[in-house]
């Protein structure tokens, strides 16, 4: 066993670039050059790999922090005793055939190619040293003959096997002539186009002149190369980029432009339609994605959040006004927070209130519960609440339903699964009792109290916290006459359930004391009118009042 201090490698003289991900954790045992962070400076983005085999130690980094060339970024123990890498190893791997930026030196096949008088020149765009790489696709044509074109702008995004890189412009000026299409292939030399360029001033003197490098990563001189990449680039200088065409978090392939461009405006790039070959995202379907929820937003189409431009709550100093502590809030309450605020804002509630009378099913629980503990069951309201709600989502399978997210589809479910809020030391969880409708009072009790247990002991698996169809939230062992639930979308909505009371009912003759429910039904309004949650509530009220309904 040895231990060995992970660095960055070399930049190539970029300086201070993000650390975007992080890709392992402590503990885990990864390969020699598995990818253990990804940097990112302006252009480029590239993994740092594993020296060598091993298993993390520490990663002395976190998303976000800036990092230079030798900066230690954790430690790998290594199976045996591994000598220092040499320099040149710890170099980033090429990820997926990654192919170098142009050297920002001037190269000698470079060629300037001055064409017409004093005021302006023209340069030839030529295909920069791909390191190697042979034969890579033209993926993208980003301009056209006529277009103003500033210096390091992408002109060309081309693509090896897994790994794509714009080829920008090496100087300010006017496309005169693109010389490939999308789907040629090229090799570092080849002539893409023509710019024209004002002969006076900071005129680039390379075809191949890099793009803004000040930030960007840069290859060492012999890269080391996994199995998919390209052979390393031969070229001496050290200023090549290294491009990563996979982005972070999901498997989407995007050239650095498209990438940079999703993270200005804030875009998460897997949600993008790719249209490009391989199922790359391109700037036009960023621009595309845009345009559709901007129109989306503008239209006021559900499934959309956000954006409905609610003022921030001001920050206010409460201790001017009396002592107090501050809590740090649990992770369940947070969830539930954001969650509650999401639902509150996109959901349009409505809530429609009933008591039902359960004074004969009182008198039946109550005469079972001595053979209900013998089983080892407590029954309570809750399992025939769990059981009459299932029969009325079953009897109006209008009202079991959710609305899709693409806001122009109804979903309709032919599973009857119920959650059921649970009060816990930590916050609120909804366990998900599933086949409510196939399950007797014993079971339903038994699971009920089962699910209820679990969330106190935070023991609930994230799969028994999914798919419900519609929630309970019993408030009657606590209190109160009545309360609005808020829908825990996508479910189609929510009953709260208040204390019970005795009440004075007329029976046409006379007032009789009754045992009323006090029941509140929230239902997500874009997905059910209120004809559906009336027949629902209609249906479930009179379950609750009779339920021996239950058995037809
Ligand atoms: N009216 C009067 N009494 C009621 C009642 C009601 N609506 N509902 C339950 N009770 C009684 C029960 O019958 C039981 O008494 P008995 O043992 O004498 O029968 C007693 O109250 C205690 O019940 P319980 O709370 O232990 O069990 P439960 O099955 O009624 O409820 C659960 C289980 C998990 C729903 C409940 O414990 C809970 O956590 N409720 C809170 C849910 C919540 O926080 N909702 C708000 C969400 S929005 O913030």
């Amino acid at each position: 066993m040895a231990k060995q201090v992970i660095k960055v490698p070399d930049l190539g003289g970029a300086d201070q670039v993000d650390v975007i991900e992080i890709s392992v954790a402590v503990g885990d045992i990864v390969a020699q050059e598995d990818s253990l962070i990804v940097v990112e400076g302006d252009k480029a983005s590239m993994d740092v790999p594993a020296p060598v085999a091993g298993k993390i130690l520490s990663i002395t980094v976190k998303e976000g922090d800036k990092v230079s060339e030798g900066d230690e970024i954790g430690e790998i123990e290594t199976e045996t005793a591994v000598e220092a890498e040499p320099e040149s190893s710890q170099a980033p791997v090429q990820d997926s055939q990654s192919i170098p930026e142009p050297a920002a030196e001037p190269q000698a096949e470079a060629k300037v190619k001055p064409k017409g008088g004093a005021e302006s020149k023209e340069e030839a765009i030529q295909v920069p040293d791909l390191g190697g790489a042979d034969a890579v696709d033209v993926i993208e044509i980003s301009v056209q003959p006529g277009d103003t074109v500033a210096e390091g702008d992408s002109l060309i995004v081309v693509e090896g096997d897994k790994a794509s890189m714009d080829i920008p412009s090496p100087s300010a000026g006017t496309v005169v002539s693109i010389a490939v299409k999308e789907g040629d292939k090229v090799s570092t030399g080849d002539a893409l186009g023509v710019l024209k360029v004002a002969a006076e001033g900071n005129v680039a003197p390379a075809a191949t002149a890099a793009p803004s490098q000040e930030s960007a990563p840069a290859a060492q001189t012999e890269p080391q190369q996994t199995p998919e990449t390209v052979e390393p680039p031969a070229v001496p200088q050290k200023d090549h980029l290294l491009e990563r065409d996979l982005t972070v978090a999901a498997q989407v392939y995007a050239g650095p432009a498209v990438r940079k461009l999703a993270r200005e405006l804030g875009v998460t790039l897997n949600k993008v339609k790719a249209s490009g070959p391989r199922n790359r995202v391109t700037k036009d379907d960023l621009h595309n994605y845009i345009r559709e929820q901007v129109k989306k937003a503008e239209s006021g189409a559900v499934g959309v959040g956000g954006g409905i431009g609610i003022a921030k709550m001001p920050d206010i100093d409460f201790s001017q006004f009396g002592p107090v502590t501050m809590e740090p809030m649990s992770k369940i309450h947070k969830i539930t927070a954001a969650n509650m605020s999401r639902n509150w804002l996109n959901v349009p509630h409505v809530t429609q209130f009933d008591d039902a009378d359960i004074t004969e099913l009182e008198d039946f629980r109550k005469s079972m519960k001595a053979e209900a503990e013998k089983r080892g069951v407590r029954l309570t309201p809750v399992p025939f609440l769990l059981k009459a709600v299932a029969a009325a989502l079953r009897a109006e399978p209008s009202f079991n339903v959710s609305l899709h997210n693409d806001g122009e589809q109804i979903v309709h479910k032919d599973y009857v699964h119920v959650g059921m809020a649970v009060d816990t030391p930590k916050g609120l969880m909804v366990p998900v009792i599933r086949d409510v409708d196939k399950k007797g009072l014993y079971e339903l009790a038994a699971e009920a109290a089962e699910m209820a247990l679990k969330a106190r002991d935070g023991k609930l698996k994230p799969n028994e916290m999914q798919g419900a169809c519609f929630t309970i939230s019993s408030l009657g062992a606590i209190g109160g006459s009545g309360f609005t639930p808020i829908v825990n979308s996508p479910e189609v909505g929510i009953l709260g359930v208040s204390k019970l009371a005795v009440k004075p009912v007329w029976n046409g003759k006379d007032f009789a004391p009754r045992q009323m429910l006090p029941l509140a039904l929230s239902y997500d309004h874009r997905a059910v009118n209120g004809g559906d949650a009336g027949r629902f509530m209609t249906y479930l009220v009179s379950v609750l009042a009779d339920v021996r309904r239950l058995l037809l």
